[in-house]
């Protein structure tokens, strides 16, 4: 049993690493293991954290590959022995729903831990549905969409302005490119020449209710975000090699830059390809399940006809 004392030096652990933005990891989080960044893998955690309990499953696995480059490629500057290494680049989730995608990563680097991931989205947990701020890793909350392009931007601008030299990332849906707030922000950026800020767009062409053309249509996207003082950008959101090349053309703009990342939602597992009610849905399927779980690790191409 641990004495008082030191819970209560933990508990001043605590205070101490609010107070200074500091998270702390998992107490079991001592020894480093290499991480696998790898797509089949962090599908393979996802599902473990979904289990039957959660849905965004889809909206998560559309992600897959673009946090992969961002975290393998070293796109994304970090220290995996600390999250709040204060030289780190910030990596915001604005679509926060595809929480678990980023989480699969922190798992990997041991900033969340094995109890983390199988209680995922369970009452007590300290990891909800949405992305939460307190995670270690995590840099924003998002859930409720157009607010975290808000924030990357602002914080983009704070570095901008104080000279300091680190790059901002902020991953959007295209149906939360729907929102009036993504808009103003996207004119503050461009307004403000925040050649430190890269938007990658998660365009997977749907949203929770349809297809984002039908819902509300964003075409032509190239002219509109170039007409906001944007270099644009677009590629296949599933090729770790484009995606990698186009971040880096992102990171040398002289402007700021937005990658359209042309992906499809669950994509992974060739029945959530086809069906966008897997948006919400639970894996409560056994039959399912297994067969998600067998697709991923056989690392099935996304949209590969089987
Ligand atoms: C402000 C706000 N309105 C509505 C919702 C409900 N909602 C959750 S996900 C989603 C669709 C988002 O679509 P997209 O950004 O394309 O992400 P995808 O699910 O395709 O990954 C909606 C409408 C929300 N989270 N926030
Ligand atoms: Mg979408």
């Amino acid at each position: 049993m641990r004495s008082v004392i030191a819970i209560i030096a933990s508990e001043l652990d605590i205070v101490k690493a609010i107070q200074e933005d500091i998270k702390v990891l998992p107490e079991e989080q001592t020894i480093m293991n290499s991480p696998d960044f790898s797509p089949s893998n962090l599908r393979k955690n996802v599902l473990r954290m979904a289990s039957d309990k959660a849905g965004h499953i889809a909206c998560a696995f559309s992600l897959i590959e673009i946090v992969s480059t961002l975290f393998e490629q070293k796109i994304l500057k970090y220290n995996q022995e600390n999250p709040s290494d204060p030289d780190r680049d910030i990596l915001a989730l604005s679509k926060g729903h595809g929480a678990m995608a980023l989480y699969a990563c922190f798992y990997e680097l041991g900033w969340l831990s094995d109890h983390d991931l199988d209680n995922y989205f369970l009452d007590g947990s300290e990891l909800f549905g949405l992305m939460e701020e307190h995670t270690p890793g995590a840099e924003i909350s998002g859930g409720s969409l157009g607010h975290g392009l808000a924030v990357a931007v602002g914080i983009a601008y704070g570095y901008k302005k104080k000279g300091i030299n680190k790059k901002v990332f902020c991953i959007v849906g295209d149906g939360e490119l729907n929102e009036g707030s993504i808009w103003e922000a996207l004119l503050f950026a461009g307004h403000h020449k925040l050649e430190n800020l890269t938007i990658i767009v998660d365009a997977n062409k749907y949203q929770a209710m349809g297809r984002t053309e039908e819902v509300l249509d964003l075409d032509p996207l190239g002219d509109k975000f170039r007409s906001f003082k944007f270099s644009y950008q677009e590629c296949n959101g599933h090729n770790v090699e484009e995606l990698k090349n186009n971040l880096i053309a992102c990171c040398d703009s002289k402007q700021p830059a937005v990658l359209v990342a042309r992906t499809i939602k669950g994509g992974g597992v060739d029945f959530m390809e086809q069906d966008n009610c897997w948006h919400y849905t639970r894996l409560t399927d056994p039959d399912l399940r297994k067969k998600a779980l067998e697709q991923v690790q056989s690392n099935r191409t996304p949209g590969e006809k089987q």
